[in-house]
C-alpha cells in the first residue's frame, strides 16, 4: 500500500466477509494479510474492516475485508454485512473441532440466509495449523467438508505467516473467474487509498 497515490484507478472493487467462530483468528488473518503482521488481538466488537489493493491477473483490484465478530450477542448485527459479499471465507481452527462444526451448525446457515449474491465464491479457511500437537480437525476432514458444500479450501497460520496471502489470492482469482461477480464490482476511479483502513462500525 506504501507510495500509492491516494486517487488511483482500479479495475474492480470486491467485497470480502470473514466469519466463523469467536478466536478462530479472523482478525489475525486480516492483519496479517492487510499489513503483514500479527500480534495480539482483543475478540472484534461488532464489525471492523480493512482496506487493500492487490494486483493479479493483470488487474488491480480493490479489496473491503469486513471482519466480523464471531460472539453470538453480535449475530443480529453482523448479519447485515453478508449483504453484496463476492467472496465469503469462512474460518475455523484445526485445534478446536467444536470451530469446525460450527460451519454447518451456524456459518453457512448464515450465509445461505443473508447471503444477496447469487455465485459468490466461498472458501473455507482451516487456520492454526503451527498447533500441531494439539491438532482435532485433520486436513482430510476439511478439505471433504469444502468439497462437499462447493467451496475453496486453504490452510493457514496467521501466526505463522503460512498460506494467508495465498487464501485470498485463490478468492479473488476465483471471482475473477466468475463472470456475474465481475459483473457487480464495477469498475471505481479515485478511491482513497493511503493506508489500510480500519473502522470500527455501529
Ligand atoms: N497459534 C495460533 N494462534 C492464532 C492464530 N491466529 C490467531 N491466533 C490467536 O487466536 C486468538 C484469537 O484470534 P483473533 O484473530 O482475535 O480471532 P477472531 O476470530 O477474530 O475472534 P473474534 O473477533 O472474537 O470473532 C488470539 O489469541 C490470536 O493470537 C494462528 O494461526 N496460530
Ligand atoms: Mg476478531
Amino acid at each position: 500500500m506504501a507510495g500509492l497515490p491516494a486517487q488511483v484507478e482500479v479495475d474492480h472493487t470486491f467485497k470480502i466477509l470473514l466469519v466463523g467462530d469467536s478466536g478462530v483468528g479472523k482478525s489475525s488473518l486480516l492483519l496479517r494479510f492487510a499489513t503483514g503482521g500479527f500480534e495480539e488481538l482483543v475478540p472484534t466488537i461488532g464489525v471492523d474492516f480493512k482496506a487493500k489493493i492487490i494486483e493479479l491477473g493483470g488487474k488491480r483490484i480493490r479489496l473491503t475485508v469486513w471482519d466480523t465478530a464471531g460472539q453470538e450477542r453480535f449475530r443480529t448485527l453482523t448479519s447485515s454485512y453478508y449483504r453484496g459479499a463476492q467472496g465469503i471465507i469462512l474460518v475455523y481452527d484445526v485445534s478446536r473441532a467444536e470451530t469446525f462444526d460450527s460451519l454447518a451448525d451456524i456459518w453457512l446457515r448464515e450465509v445461505d440466509m443473508y447471503g444477496t449474491v447469487e455465485e459468490s465464491v466461498k472458501m473455507v479457511v482451516a487456520n492454526k495449523t503451527d498447533l500441531a500437537e494439539t491438532r482435532e480437525v485433520s486436513t482430510d476432514m476439511g478439505v471433504a467438508f469444502a468439497r462437499a458444500h462447493g467451496c475453496l479450501f486453504v490452510e493457514t497460520s496467521a501466526k505463522g505467516n503460512v498460506a494467508v496471502e495465498q487464501a485470498f489470492e485463490e478468492l479473488v482469482h476465483k471471482i475473477l473467474e466468475t463472470p456475474s461477480l465481475l459483473a457487480s464490482s464495477g469498475s471505481t476511479f479515485g478511491l482513497k487509498t493511503k493506508q489500510p483502513q480500519s473502522s470500527s462500525c455501529c
